[in-house]
C-alpha cells in the first residue's frame, strides 16, 4: 500500500461499514498500470448526516445559469432565504453596453415573492402573477425567469401556468424553471433544468447574426471576476466575433441568436453540455472543449480554434497574438515561479476547474496532487465516453430530456457551418478534438488523488497528513483550513480578486498566490493538532 493508500485507507476508517464501502467508490489513486477506466461514483447522493460542499437545484439553475442573464428579471418563488442567500454573491459581472443600457441590468438585484405561511397553506401562485406584473410595471424587462424554491414544489403551485398567462398579458417571454432544490442531487440538477429551459424556449428565436466571417458563442463562461472580459479582447484582436458568453454578461438577446454562431466553444463542460450537445443535434453546430486558464492551455486552445476555421489570416493573427502576449507575461511569471515552484495544491471545487486550474498550476511549476469536484459526473473526470455507459438512476430521472430533432430551416452540417467541404472536416476531427471532452482523469499524475463529494472530515485528514502548500476551494471550507496553518484561495469567487483568465489572469493569480503563502501571518499560527488532542464523538470514540 502506497502512502497516500494508507492515509485514505485512515481517512476512511471512523465510518460505519456502509458508509466507508460508498465513499471508497468516490475516491481514485490513479494508476498509470491501470488496464481499465476508473469508474469513479459520481453524480450520487451525498450520504445523509454526512456535511459535503454541495449546493442544490435552485443554485445551479438561478445562481449559476439564469441568474447572471443580464436583461432578464430572474425571480425567485419562494420564502425570502434562498433568494437572500443566492443574491450578488457569486461576482458573474455584466456591464451596460449599447444593446443593453444600465437601465435594462438586472442580475445584480434580487427579486423574490418572499412567501409567508398563508402562502404555503393557501398557495402563492397569485402572489406570483402579482409579483410579475409589478416587474414589468416597474422595471420593464426584455423576459423574466421565475425560479421555485422546494416548498413551491411541495404544495404544487403551477409556475408553469402562471408565466403562461404573465406572456399574454404583457406580451414578454416569461419563463417557468422547476428546479426546485431537492430536484436533484446537487446543483448539477439545476444547470440541465436551465439548459433545457433556454434551448427549447430561447435560442434559435434571433434572426440577427452578428456581421463577421467567424461568429462563435463561449459557452459556459460566467465572467466570474472578469475572465469573460478578458477573453472577449483577445479573441476579439485575433478575429473572431464573440456573438455571446453564456451566461457571463450575455444578454437575452445574444442567447436568442446562439444558432446563429459558426462554432461553440465550452468552457466549462459540467454546466452547459447539455446546450452544446443539444445545438449540436438541433442546428448541427460544433462545439469544441476549451480551457483559458494557464498560459500553455490558453495558446493550445487559441491554436485549435484556429486550426477549426483553418484559414491562413486567422491563424497568422493566432500565432502573432500568442507570441506578443507570452513575451509579455512570460518574466513576469517567472518572477513568481521562483517562489512557486515545486509547490503542492489540493482543490475541491464545483464541476470544473479543478481540471482547468491544474494547467495555471503547472505553468507555475505547481503539481495538484489532489483534485476533487462537488457535483462533477463521471464524463467529467474520464471523459465522454463514458456517457452511454452512466446508469440513469431515480435522481437522474426527475429530470426531463429532451430528445431534439434537427431543425427543419436551420439545420446546417457542421463543415458548412465552417464553410469547409465535408472531406476537410473529417480530416479536421482527427486533428481537433470537436465535440468531445476527455475530462481530468487523463490529466493525473501516478498517486494522484481524485474525489468525489468530500466533506469536512475528509478534507481535514487529507489536509493534516498530505499537508499541500495551498487550498484550492470555496469559502465554506477555507477559514477552516487556513487555521490549520495552510494557505487557502477561493476558486469560485476568486476572493475578491480576478480575472484569473487567459493571459492577464494568470498574472493576477500567480500574484495572488505567492501573496497567500508568504504571508508573515503564517508564523503566528500554530494548528490546532499540534496543541490539542482531536475531539470526537462518543459514537466515533
Ligand atoms: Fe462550471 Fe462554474 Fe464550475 Fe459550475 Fe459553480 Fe462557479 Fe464552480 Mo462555484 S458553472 S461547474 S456550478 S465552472 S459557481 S462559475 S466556481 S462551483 S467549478
Amino acid at each position: 500500500m502506497t502512502d497516500i493508500e494508507g492515509t485514505i485507507d485512515e481517512m476512511l476508517t471512523p465510518y460505519p461499514e456502509t458508509v466507508k464501502k460508498n465513499r471508497k467508490k468516490h475516491l481514485i489513486v490513479k494508476d498509470d498500470t491501470a488496464v481499465c477506466c476508473p469508474q469513479i461514483e459520481a453524480n450520487t447522493r451525498t450520504i445523509p448526516g454526512i456535511i459535503s460542499q454541495r449546493g442544490c437545484a435552485y443554485a445551479g439553475c438561478k445562481g449559476v445559469v439564469v441568474g447572471p442573464i443580464k436583461d432578464m428579471v430572474t425571480i425567485t418563488h419562494g420564502p425570502v432565504g434562498c433568494g437572500y442567500y443566492s443574491w450578488g454573491t457569486r461576482r458573474n459581472k455584466a456591464r451596460a453596453d449599447d444593446a443593453t443600457p444600465k437601465d435594462k441590468i438586472y442580475s445584480q438585484l434580487c427579486f423574490t415573492t418572499d412567501m409567508q405561511e398563508p402562502d404555503i397553506v393557501f398557495g402563492g401562485e397569485k402572489k406570483l402573477a402579482r409579483m410579475v406584473d409589478e416587474v414589468v410595471a416597474a422595471f420593464h424587462p426584455r423576459a423574466i425567469n421565475i425560479c421555485s424554491t422546494c416548498p413551491v414544489g411541495l404544495i404544487g403551485d403551477d409556475i408553469g401556468a402562471v408565466a403562461k398567462a404573465a406572456e399574454e398579458r404583457h406580451g414578454i417571454q416569461v419563463l417557468a424553471y422547476n428546479c426546485e432544490g431537492y430536484k436533484g442531487v446537487s446543483q448539477s440538477a439545476g444547470h440541465h433544468i436551465a439548459n433545457n429551459n433556454l434551448m427549447e424556449n430561447v435560442v434559435g428565436t434571433g434572426t440577427e447574426r452578428k456581421p463577421g466571417k467567424r461568429v462563435i458563442n463561449l459557452l459556459g463562461e460566467y465572467n466570474i471576476g472578469g475572465d469573460g472580459w478578458e477573453l472577449e479582447w483577445i479573441l476579439g484582436e485575433i478575429g473572431y466575433t464573440l456573438n455571446c458568453i453564456l451566461t457571463g454578461d450575455s444578454s437575452y438577446l445574444d442567447i436568442k441568436t446562439l444558432h446563429l454562431a459558426d462554432l461553440n466553444l465550452v468552457q466549462c463542460h459540467r454546466s452547459i453540455n447539455y446546450i452544446a450537445e443539444m445545438m449540436e443535434t438541433k442546428y448541427g453546430t460544433p462545439w469544441l472543449k476549451v480551457n483559458f486558464i494557464g498560459i500553455e492551455a490558453t495558446n493550445q486552445s487559441l491554436r485549435q480554434i484556429a486550426q477549426v476555421f483553418g484559414d491562413e489570416e486567422i491563424i497568422g493573427k493566432t500565432e502573432e497574438v500568442i507570441e506578443r502576449e507570452t513575451a509579455r507575461v512570460g518574466p513576469v511569471l517567472d518572477q513568481y515561479r521562483k517562489v512557486l515552484q515545486g509547490k503542492t495544491a489540493f482543490a475541491i471545487v464545483g464541476g470544473s476547474r479543478s481540471h482547468h486550474y491544474q494547467y495555471l498550476l503547472s505553468d507555475l511549476g505547481m503539481e495538484m496532487i489532489i483534485a476533487g469536484y462537488e457535483f462533477a459526473h463521471r464524463d467529467d473526470y474520464e471523459g465522454r465516453q463514458v456517457i452511454p455507459s452512466i446508469k440513469t438512476d431515480a435522481d437522474s430521472k426527475n429530470i426531463p430530456e429532451l430528445h431534439l430533432v434537427p431543425d427543419e430551416k436551420m439545420y446546417k452540417e457542421a463543415h458548412v457551418h465552417l464553410n469547409m467541404s465535408k472531406e476537410k472536416y473529417d480530416e479536421l476531427k482527427t486533428k481537433v478534438p470537436l465535440n468531445y471532452y476527455e475530462g481530468i482523469y487523463p490529466n493525473m499524475k501516478e498517486g494522484q488523488v481524485i474525489i468525489d463529494d468530500a466533506n469536512h472530515h475528509e478534507v481535514e485528514v487529507l489536509i493534516q497528513t498530505v499537508k499541500p502548500d495551498l487550498f484550492l476551494s470555496g469559502v465554506r471550507d477555507k477559514y477552516i483550513v487556513h487555521k490549520m496553518g495552510v494557505a487557502s484561495k477561493q476558486l469560485h469567487a476568486y476572493d475578491y480578486s480576478g480575472p484569473y483568465a487567459g493571459y492577464n489572469g494568470a498574472v493576477n493569480f500567480a500574484r495572488d498566490v505567492v501573496n497567500a503563502l508568504t504571508t508573515p501571518a503564517w508564523k503566528l499560527i500554530t494548528p490546532p493538532w499540534e496543541k490539542e488532542p482531536e475531539i470526537r464523538s462518543e459514537s466515533n470514540a
